[in-house]
């Protein structure tokens, strides 16, 4: 038998610095929400602050696969059926940032509004 003391383990450190990592990692000033429903972004026109860090998460709500993809924000991030991804950006200057559902491009379709 023995008596069961904890022990910091090799395990225990790397899940504690990958928290802290994390943590900082996630920092943003502004969070945004996106969903995938039946092919298309909700909404399609989304507004943001400028010059602010900008989390943005995206919801697929569709059971199948749908990229977001995005040259003017130069993102590109697969979303799995019923995922959910989270998607750093800015901070932005003022403008019209387009972004597409690479999967579904002749419905998924929105833009991003930096003002
Ligand atoms: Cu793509």
């Amino acid at each position: 038998m023995t008596t069961a003391a904890p022990k910091i383990t090799p395990t225990v450190v790397t899940l504690l610095v990958l928290t802290l990592v994390s943590t900082v990692v996630q920092a943003a000033d502004y969070e945004a929400k996106l969903a995938i429903t039946n092919h298309k972004f909700e909404p399609a026109e989304l507004t943001v602050p400028v010059g602010q860090k900008i989390k943005l998460l995206v919801e697929n709500k569709d059971a199948t696969p749908e990229e977001f993809e995005s040259n003017e924000l130069n993102r590109e991030k697969i979303v799995v059926g019923n995922g959910t991804v989270t998607i750093f950006l800015g901070p932005l200057e003022a403008g019209r940032y387009p972004f597409f559902g690479d999967f579904h491009q002749e419905t998924a379709q929105g833009v991003l509004i930096a003002k």
